[in-house]
């Protein structure tokens, strides 16, 4: 890779490229499981996982939380013009980027300039940092993995931006969409993502729930209709998400989400970008909302994170149970991967991780936890019994009556008479406890 020191300031001074050593590696800086060259069923590592850098966790989050201001003061943060400003800020994203080694960013429109309440001057503020960007991703092989509009931060956003009772916020919405698309497709995005931050109520006594969600799927379909037409090839995602910041929100979960676009005929083009803290909040494992998309074609691309088992907020930590991600890839390589997506490290560092290296290790932890868990689940998809228990648990449905029945020949009196005939059936075992010691002896 070139230098893309374009600024010529460095911010992450010290720490170099990040190189794969090895498991047996002692340097904090080094990847232990990722090798981006290393072939697992004919794919590279760096091809299976496809790892994006958030913009807005790294290189904006400050540390402030509810309870107290930033902890964590930028070096690229400092200059009062703002357009010079968000040109630093990019500086250092893309040092960052080159250092880490991993392909791919995501961002929110105001992540990487900052907006005001002219819709003229943010148009020309996104075009002229995109701009920019372009030089930057040409300079360092970057690419953009997803791009979105923040339709949440803003106060004009609190009733909801395309689900929002006034038509005047909506049409704000709707500028916002069109300049972060025309943003992604300048700069070669594969995808778009849609998180409905506030597509949903605080209250049902002020809510036209059904009038919310038809204006929602308009402006999905005006989205795509408008992406389409300026030569956008790549997948839209919707990001479920039950709740927080709005006490209910529209897009809940994976199974909720594929019914919206069941029934507003958004399947041809719109798939699902899932995230782990949003799946448990919603109630499920992570495992869960992945199978429900891969079983409907939808598992179009992650947001890797992972919540806090003693509380219930959307943490945002970075990934580190190997055994949950391990289970995770076992779902991913079986559904033949990401549907135009990849993995979004969606994380942030705690509000007290002030060093600049902190951001260093949790990009090479999380990434490491995925790298292992694809070795993992590869070597338990190759050589254990786990794929033959499973489809020998419903074999009776493979031939003779059971497959007559899946075949659509048997009715209800047909399947009676079998009962009658066969008997009381065999008791057969489950085998979790089985399954669950195969999972812990590939680790
Ligand atoms: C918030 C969401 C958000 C989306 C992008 O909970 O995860 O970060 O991924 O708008
Ligand atoms: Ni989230
Ligand atoms: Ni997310």
């Amino acid at each position: 890779m070139s230098n893309v020191l374009i600024g010529n300031q460095e911010f992450f001074k010290g720490i170099g490229k990040i190189g794969y050593e090895g498991p047996e590696s002692d340097n904090p800086l080094a990847y232990r499981w990722y090798d981006e060259n290393r072939v697992i069923q004919g794919k590279t590592m760096k091809e299976h996982l496809r790892f994006a850098v958030a913009y807005w966790h790294s290189f904006n989050a400050n540390g402030s939380d509810p309870f107290g201001g930033p902890t964590l003061f930028f070096p690229w943060d400092k200059n009062a013009d703002v357009i010079q400003r968000a040109k630093d800020k990019m500086d250092a994203a893309f040092e960052f980027f080159t250092k880490i080694g991993l392909p791919y960013y995501c961002f929110h429109d105001v992540d990487v300039v900052d907006y005001g309440n002219d819709v003229a001057e943010n148009e020309k503020r996104l075009a002229t940092l995109v701009e920019y960007a372009k030089e930057k991703q040409a300079a360092s092989g970057m690419k953009l993995l997803w791009g979105t509009a923040n339709l949440f931060s803003h106060e004009r956003y609190m009733n909801g931006a395309a689900t929002n009772p006034d038509f005047q916020v909506l049409t704000h919405a709707a500028a916002q969409i069109k300049a972060a698309l025309d943003a992604t497709i300048a700069l070669g995005g594969e995808n778009y993502v849609f998180w409905g931050g506030r597509e949903g109520y605080m209250s049902l006594l002020n809510t036209n729930m059904k009038r919310e969600k038809e204006n929602l799927a308009k402006i999905l379909h005006l989205a795509k209709d408008y992406a389409r037409s300026q030569g956008f090839k790549g997948t839209f995602f919707i990001e479920p998400k039950p709740c927080e910041p709005t006490k209910h929100q529209y897009d809940y979960d994976a199974s909720t989400v594929l019914g919206f676009l069941r029934e507003f005929d958004l399947m041809d083009d719109f798939k699902l970008n899932l995230e782990v803290n949003h799946a448990t909040l919603a109630g499920h494992t992570f495992q869960h909302e992945l199978q429900v998309a891969a079983d409907a074609g939808l598992l179009g691309s992650i947001d890797a994170n992972r919540g806090d088992y003693q509380n219930g907020w959307d943490t945002d930590q970075f990934p580190n149970n190997i055994n949950e991600v391990a289970e995770c890839m076992l779902i991913i390589l079986e559904a033949g991967g990401f549907a135009g997506g990849g993995i979004n490290f969606d994380a942030k560092i705690r509000r007290n991780s002030t060093d600049p290296a902190d951001l260093f290790y949790a990009h090479i932890g999380g990434a490491d936890t995925f790298a292992r868990a694809l070795v993992i689940a590869d070597n338990i998809l190759q050589n254990s019994d786990y794929k033959a228990i499973r489809s020998e648990r419903y074999s009776s449905y493979d031939s003779g009556k059971g497959k007559e029945f899946r075949d659509g020949k048997l009715d209800l009196q047909a399947l009676r008479d079998i009962a009658a005939a066969s008997g009381e059936p065999e008791v057969r075992s489950g085998k979790q406890e089985f399954l669950e010691n195969l999972i812990n002896r590939y680790i």
